[in-house]
Formats: C-alpha cells, structure tokens, sequence
C-alpha cells in the first residue's frame, strides 16, 4: 500500500525546530517562553477537540430493551461492508469462510429449533433439572445444554443458546450479578431459578425469591425469577402412637418445576423470533469483531513501516538539534504528519488541521504521563549498563525522540483501530481513552530487552 503525501508539517516542525534551536545559542530564557508556547499550543487544541468532543457520547450504553429485525440485518450488513473493505484492501486474502459465515446469518432468520442453556454454580442441580425438563416431553424442538462451572473462570465463556436458565440456590452473588448483566447488555434472554426450595422453611423461601426479584427489576420481570425443587429431599415423618409408640418412615417429595415449565412454554410461543433475533445479534457482533480484527492485523502490517520511518526522522533531528525540549517540540511537530499517514491506512479522512491538533493531543499526553522522563532515564541507563560504546552528544535525545515517536504511532495505530473501518466523518478523540492506550502502550514497550533491542536499532542510524 503506497501513499503519496506532501509533508508540510513534516517539514514546517523540522525546521522551527531548527529554528529554535538558533535562538536557543542566545538566549536560555526564550527557550522557557517556547515551551509555554508548545503547551498552550496544545492547550488551545486540546480545547478545540473538547467542544467538537462534546457531541460525541463516549461509552454508549447498549439498548437493552427490544430488538428489531433491522438493527441484527444492520450489524450483518455492517460485517459484510467490514469485509469487502478487508478484499479490497488485500485481495489475496482468503474470506470465503467469513462470508459463508455471514451469509448463514441472513438465512437464519426463520430458524425455528431453540437451545436453552442451564448454568450456574457446581451442584446446583443443573442436570437433575435437564432430566425433568426432558422427561416432560413438552419442549420438541428445543435442545437443552449444560454449562459447567460457568463462574470459575475468569473470562465469562461465550454460551451459544437462545434462553439461558440460571440456576441459584439461595444468595445471588456479584459474580452471577455481573454475568446477568452481560446477558442483558447482549440481547441474551435469560431466566432466575431457584432450585432446591426444599431446602428452606416457607418464610425464609419467600424472602428470598423477594430479595432476588428485587434485585434483577431492571433486567426482568418478578415472573421470571421462579423457585423450584428439581430433586426435594424425601423427609423423614415422625408420628407419635396413642400407646406411646413412635411410627418413623422415610416420605419422598414429588419435584416441583411445573412453575418454571408453564413459563417456558410462554416464553418459546411468545418471545421466538426475539429470542432467535438475539442470537443472530450476538453471533453477527461476534462475525463482525473477528474480521475487523484481520483488517486491523494487514492494516498494521502497513503502519509499521510508517511509523519506523518516523522514528528514524525523529532520530536524526534530535540527533543533529539535541536540545531535550526542542526535541520534544520536533517530535510534536513530526507526530502531526505521522498522524496524517497513519490516518489514510486507516481510511480517517483527516484535515490538516486535525492532523495538528491530534499530534497535540498525543504530545501533551505523554508529556502529562511523564513517559518523557521515564524514556530518557530508561535509554540512558540501558545504555551506560550495556557496555554500547557509541554515546555521542545527543545520543539519548535522538533515541528518545525516536522511541516516542514509536510509542505517538502505536497509541495511534490502536486509536484508529477503535474507530469504523471507512469513515468518511472522522470522530473525535477520546480524551479520556487516549492517555490509557498509550499507557498501555508504554507499558508494552518499556521492558529493557525491548529498549536494548531498540537502542541497538537506532544507534546505525545515528552514524550515518
Ligand atoms: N434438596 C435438593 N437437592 C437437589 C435438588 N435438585 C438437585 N438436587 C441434588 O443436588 C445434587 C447435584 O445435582 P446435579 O443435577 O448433579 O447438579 P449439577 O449442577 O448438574 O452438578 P455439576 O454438573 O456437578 O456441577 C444432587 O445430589 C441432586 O440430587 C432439589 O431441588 N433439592
Ligand atoms: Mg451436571
């Protein structure tokens, strides 16, 4: 993938730079006032971002009321543009199986076999109550699933099923309280039972149900929170003769799921096609994720060797200008291009001026972060503990700017990643997001093996 850029801003920041760095020989004092300069330079962007910002709705709380059939066709629909964009991108790229998958998709509308997932803690009585469901012969053309000890991971597992039954057996703790709001948040109908009533004296059975159908009023109806008894206890009876005898014997308890039964059966006849709905949405979102993930990777592909070109710029003027905050400034000024270069892979039709701004925001970022400081002191301590004889003046400079810049075009790579894969609108940045990608960043990238790697990149580059 070749772009042609001019590189006004490339050129414009290397030689104020240059500039500056003249300036500097006379006076230290202007140096000061131009480093309030670059700051409020990037205030005044920052500003302009804000209030294009405030359209923007950062973390979009997903509809959990009813779905529609269009919004799953919208989210099938938006896979399919994700993937062409993938072909046109990289015709060789093999995606005949992301495109069977989705065209399976747009065929299941109709799909009438249901799947309903029991899940819950160990013990809980999930296969004793499958058994009774299935021996009730009432539910043709639904297969039942059990799902094992669903809250001992620490990655929730995906549950392929229509309806899921939760099982508890007293207390609702915040582990099933999280994975229930998941479900909820992803169109995945679910519903609370309550198993082994038996268990419990009358009173302390309808604290509980109360308890538990309060909780849950946001995400269900009190009728779909139900207690049931798959397996009671058989009791022991005691009876006292007249003549002074005592009778014992042993009383089986007859299963009580009927409850739960009846509102199955309303559930399958009435909610169908919502409940088909929410796992073509699921699985579509699921679609959609993983070949946005494959554009990324070639996407990335490209952007590497951008962002090393950067690097190297960045190098040789900070090399040639080692002035620490003139490096900064150089580094700013050359991060607005590479924003600009990065923003054409990734199809983020950016203006020039929102080039200058963006690569303000990045600057001030890692400034804030103090990633400046813990650059240097990291490269120059690798540097003296690694016997790397080649330290001339501005060395650390050049390899900080550098190494900076690396960090300005990855944080950005994973920005743009977030973003539509085709914008023609470019969105704002989050301003609370960015500064956490590129701490990630960062932290990614500070391990002294990485640093050494990268020292032992740029040193030849500063020879030349
Ligand atoms: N008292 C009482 N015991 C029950 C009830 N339902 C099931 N059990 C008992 O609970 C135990 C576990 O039942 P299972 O159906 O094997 O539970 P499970 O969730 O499938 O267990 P795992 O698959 O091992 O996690 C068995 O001894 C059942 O007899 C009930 O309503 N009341
Ligand atoms: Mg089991």
């Amino acid at each position: 993938m070749k772009k042609k850029l001019n590189k006004p801003i490339l050129v414009a920041g290397i030689s104020i730079s240059f500039i500056l760095w003249f300036y500097d020989g006379f006076s230290q004092q202007i140096l000061e006032i131009k480093e309030w300069g670059l700051l409020s330079t990037i205030f005044l962007g920052l500003g302009f971002w804000w209030r294009q910002g405030q359209k923007e709705t950062t973390s979009k709380p997903l509809p959990v009321t009813s779905l529609t059939e269009e919004s799953v066709k919208d989210i099938i629909n938006q896979g399919e543009l994700i993937l062409n964009t993938l072909s046109t991108e990289a015709p060789d790229y093999d995606i005949s199986f992301f495109k069977k998958q989705l065209n399976q998709l747009s065929l299941s509308f109709d799909r009438q076999q249901l799947t309903i997932a029991l899940a819950g803690d160990k013990k809980v009585g999930k296969t004793t109550l499958k058994d009774k469901l299935l021996s009730q012969n009432i539910f043709n053309d639904i297969s039942f699933i059990e799902v094992e000890s669903l809250f001992k991971e620490v990655e929730m597992p995906e549950i392929k099923a229509d309806l899921i039954l939760l099982l508890i057996t007293g207390d609702l703790t915040n582990s099933h309280w999280e994975f229930l709001q998941k479900c909820n948040q992803n169109y995945q109908r679910f519903i609370l039972v309550f198993n082994k009533k038996d268990q419990y004296i009358p009173e302390e059975r309808v604290l509980i149900l109360e308890q538990v159908q309060q909780k849950l009023k946001s995400m269900i109806t009190p009728s779909d929170v139900i207690a049931i008894s798959a397996s009671p206890q058989s009791l022991k009876v005691r009876e006292h003769e007249e003549n002074g005898t005592i009778r014992e014997w042993i009383e089986a308890q007859l299963p009580e799921i009927d409850p739960l039964s009846d509102r199955l059966k309303l559930i399958v006849e009435l909610e169908r096609k919502m409940l088909v709905w929410g796992s073509l949405w699921r699985e579509a979102m699921s679609l959609k994720k993983d070949v946005k993930a494959n554009l990324n990777n070639i996407r990335r592909d490209c952007a590497l060797p951008i962002i090393e070109k950067y690097q190297w710029i960045a190098a040789a003027s900070a090399f040639a200008n080692p002035v620490a905050a003139l490096d900064l400034l150089a580094a700013a000024a050359i991060s607005s291009q590479l924003v600009i270069d990065l923003g054409v892979i990734y199809k983020q039709k950016l203006s020039f001026s929102q080039g200058r701004v963006l690569s303000g925001i990045i600057g001030k970022s890692i400034v804030q972060l103090g990633l400046v400081e813990l650059s240097t002191q990291t490269i120059s301590s690798v540097l003296k503990n690694n016997a790397i004889t080649y330290v001339a003046g501005g060395t650390v400079q050049a390899i900080s700017a550098a190494y900076l810049t690396r960090l300005a075009g990855l944080s950005l790579v994973e920005h743009f990643q977030d973003q539509d894969v085709d914008s023609t609108v470019v969105k704002e940045i989050d301003l609370k997001q960015f500064p956490q990608k590129i701490k990630k960043v960062f932290e990614k990238n500070k391990r002294t093996a990485l640093v050494k790697n990268f020292i032992q990149q740029t040193l030849p580059r500063l020879s030349n």
